[in-house]
């Protein structure tokens, strides 16, 4: 059997690793038809069985996922568009300029990737600005619940070293909104894949450079690294308004000292989330962020959540 992994494609072609080569590989026949409930089969970090006909490779299988990140297709369509999948580390990038800090929008993808057990990062772009008091406090917050929050610059090279051991011999993906500096760090990763960047990346009018297509480069480190194109706003497929209390760590942590086992903590008497959130013992942001998400969770349920069958 030759199993490969998927570095990036469109449509029906798609570039993929095996044996330390890459190869363009088809999406053709049964694998192309099963697309009623996502909007592109097969994702980079995928691995799939190739079959040969003729000369061509042909995506046969697509191989069971250990995790996956994906998001509904468009707002109002219950279909899924598949970013990643086989993550070991997801490092969620951020920034304290251009782009200022916004809880709400990690708050979503933390709850996300937590569901889907993928170990998650923050990493706070951009330090060279210097930090205002409030994000401080925002990183303070996330570190005392336990999530790691790396500092770094890539214009003053700070940091960029703890993040090339954590990418060693793993497949990390960056996720983050546009701007971040998310391929400005994976360039100064690993130079030698800065021309492959500029490639699925395109310039704007105002000299901007986008990325266009996320692609997993393969690092002289052993790694896998996934550049992504800048995200808006992050739906949560498959979230559960009810389950979405399991994805806060430090309030699933305090949900046994609540008066009712099936607490939501939104207004139940009696429960410990809203009393420490209160007090300040936990981050009142996050219970704040954990109320809207819950609140979009369950206006949109029919749209987020779906059983897979
Ligand atoms: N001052 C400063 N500028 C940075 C830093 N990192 C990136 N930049 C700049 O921020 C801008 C955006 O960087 P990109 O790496 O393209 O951002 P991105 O997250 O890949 O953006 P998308 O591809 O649109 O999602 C560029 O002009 C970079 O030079 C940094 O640490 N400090
Ligand atoms: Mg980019
Ligand atoms: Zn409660």
């Amino acid at each position: 059997m030759i199993k490969a992994l998927v570095l990036y494609g469109n449509g029906t072609d798609y570039t993929v690793a095996f044996d330390g080569n890459e190869t363009v590989a088809h999406l053709k026949g049964k694998l192309l038809h099963t697309t009623k409930r996502s909007h592109h089969p097969v994702c980079p970090g995928d691995y799939v069985r190739l079959e040969k006909e003729g000369a061509e490779y042909i995506m046969a299988e697509v191989l069971p996922r250990i995790n996956r990140i994906s998001r509904p297709a468009n707002y109002g369509i219950r279909k899924e568009q598949l970013i990643a999948s086989n993550i070991d580390y997801l490092l969620l990038v951020t920034s304290v300029f251009s782009h200022k800090l916004n809880t709400g929008f990690l708050d979503r993808i933390l709850a996300f990737s937590n569901m889907q057990q993928i170990d998650t990062k923050i990493i706070v772009n951009k330090i060279d600005y210097g930090l205002t008091d409030e994000e401080i406090y925002y990183i303070d917050g996330y570190r005392k619940i336990g999530y790691d929050v790396i500092e770094t610059s890539v214009e003053k090279n700070i940091n960029i070293e703890k993040i090339n051991e954590i990418t060693q011999g793993r497949i990390t993906a960056f996720i983050g909104n546009s701007g971040v500096g998310k391929s400005s760090i994976l360039n100064s990763l690993d130079p030698s894949i800065g021309r492959k960047v500029c490639e699925t990346s395109s310039y704007s009018l105002k000299g901007k450079h986008t990325t266009k297509q996320a692609r997993l480069y393969p690092l002289s480190n052993g790694g896998f690294i996934l550049d992504t194109p800048g995200i808006r706003e992050f739906g949560m497929w498959n979230m559960d308004f009810e389950e979405l209390k399991n994805f806060f760590p430090e309030i699933y942590a305090l949900s046994i000292k609540c008066k009712y086992p099936n607490c939501l903590h939104v207004n139940e008497p009696g429960c410990a989330v809203i009393d420490a959130a209160n007090e300040g013992s936990i981050p009142e942001f996050r219970y704040e962020n954990y109320l809207k998400i819950f609140k979009t969770l369950y206006d949109n349920r029919n749209i987020y959540f779906k059983k897979d069958k």
